[in-house]
C-alpha cells in the first residue's frame, strides 16, 4: 500500500570537511538551526553525525547527549544517531552511541568497501547493536549498502527477533564506491529481496553523489521513502554545489508531492516506524 513519504535528512555525515564544504552544519547551533528549517519543510527524521570543535567527526558521549537534548527541545523530529560514525571509529565507541538515548539509531548490516577505506561491520558487532537496541527500546534503521546485507538482516531477525517496536525499516544507501550502484535496477532488486523479510517492512533510499536523483525517483515510484542531505550529496546539479540541506529537503518534498505521496509528519512517521 502506498503511503505518504517519510523524509529523513542526513545533514552532516563524517566524510566531508568543513573546509571543503563550508555550508556543512558542524556546530550544535548550525545543526539545530538546520534541523528546525528542514522540519519546517517536511523532514520527519534526522540522521545525526556530530563534529568536534575542529569540525572533525567525533562520537564524544557528552556531545551526543547534548545534541539529542537540543534536537528534542528545538524540534519534533525523530532523532536517529549514527552508529556508523567514521570508518576509523572503534566498535566500542560506536556501541556507546546508544547511551545518548536517541529515538532511533543506524545499524549497518555488513562490511563494505567505502572508497579507499573499509567500513567494518562484523557479524558479532551487528548482533550487539541489534540486541542492545532491543533492550533499550531504540528503533533501528538497518543500513543496506549491498544486496547481501538484506540476507544478513533476514538471518539477524531470524536468530534474535524483531527490533524494538516490532516494525522493520531499512535504508538502501546506494552509489558508495564499493557498494551497490545507485540505479533503478539495483533498487528494484533490493525491494524484491524485502519479500524475505517480515510483512510490512518499509524502506528508504539514498543515492550518493550523482545517483541522488535516479535513486530518489526510483524509490518514490517503488513505494519507498527518501533520505537526502549533505552527508550523501554535496553537488545539487552539474557544477552547482549544494547551498544547504534545506535545498535538498525542499527538492525531495517537491518530488514527493509530485508523486502524490506528500511528506509524513513526525507524528505519522512515529506511527509508521513503531516508535
Ligand atoms: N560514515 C560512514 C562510514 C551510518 O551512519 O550508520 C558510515 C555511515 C553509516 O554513515
Ligand atoms: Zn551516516
Amino acid at each position: 500500500m502506498t503511503t505518504g513519504t517519510l523524509i529523513t535528512v542526513a545533514p552532516t555525515g563524517a566524510e566531508s570537511s568543513k573546509a571543503d564544504v563550508p555550508a556543512l552544519p558542524v556546530t550544535l547551533d548550525e545543526l539545530t538551526l538546520t534541523a528546525k528549517e528542514c522540519a519546517a519543510l517536511g523532514a520527519a527524521v534526522i540522521h545525526v553525525h556530530i563534529r568536534d570543535d575542529e569540525a572533525r567527526p567525533t562520537l564524544d558521549a557528552g556531545r551526543l547527549r547534548e545534541t539529542v537534548a537540543a534536537l528534542r527541545e528545538g524540534t519534533d523530529l525523530i532523532v536517529q544517531l549514527s552508529t556508523g560514525g567514521a570508518v576509523t571509529d572503534p566498535e566500542a565507541a560506536r556501541l556507546a552511541v546508544l547511551d545518548a538515548g536517541p529515538d532511533m539509531a543506524s545499524c549497518t548490516m555488513g562490511t563494505v568497501n567505502f572508497g579507499d577505506d573499509v567500513f567494518l561491520n562484523r557479524w558479532e558487532f551487528i548482533v550487539d547493536l541489534h540486541t542492545r537496541m532491543q533492550e533499550r527500546g531504540i528503533v533501528p534503521e538497518y543500513e543496506i549498502f549491498d544486496l547481501g546485507h538484506l540476507t544478513a538482516l533476514q538471518r539477524l531477525l531470524g536468530k534474535y527477533g524483531l527490533p524494538a517496536g516490532g516494525h522493520v525499516h531499512v535504508d538502501f544507501v546506494m552509489g558508495v564506491p564499493g557498494g551497490m550502484p545507485g540505479t533503478t535496477d539495483a533498487l528494484v532488486a533490493c525491494r524484491q529481496a524485502l519479500q524475505d523479510l517480515p510483512a510490512g517492512t518499509t524502506f528508504s533510499a539514498t543515492g550518493v553523489g550523482r545517483s541522488t536523483l535516479p535513486v530518489m525517483l526510483a524509490s518514490l515510484s517503488a513505494g519507498g521513502h527518501l533520505r537526502v542531505g549533505m552527508e550523501d550529496t554535496i553537488t545539487y546539479a552539474k557544477g552547482q554545489p549544494v547551498e544547504s540541506n534545506m535545498q535538498l529537503v525542499a527538492r525531495a518534498v517537491s518530488f514527493a508531492q509530485l508523486a502524490q505521496r506528500p511528506p509524513l509528519t513526525p507524528a505519522e512517521a512515529r506511527q509508521l516506524l513503531g516508535l
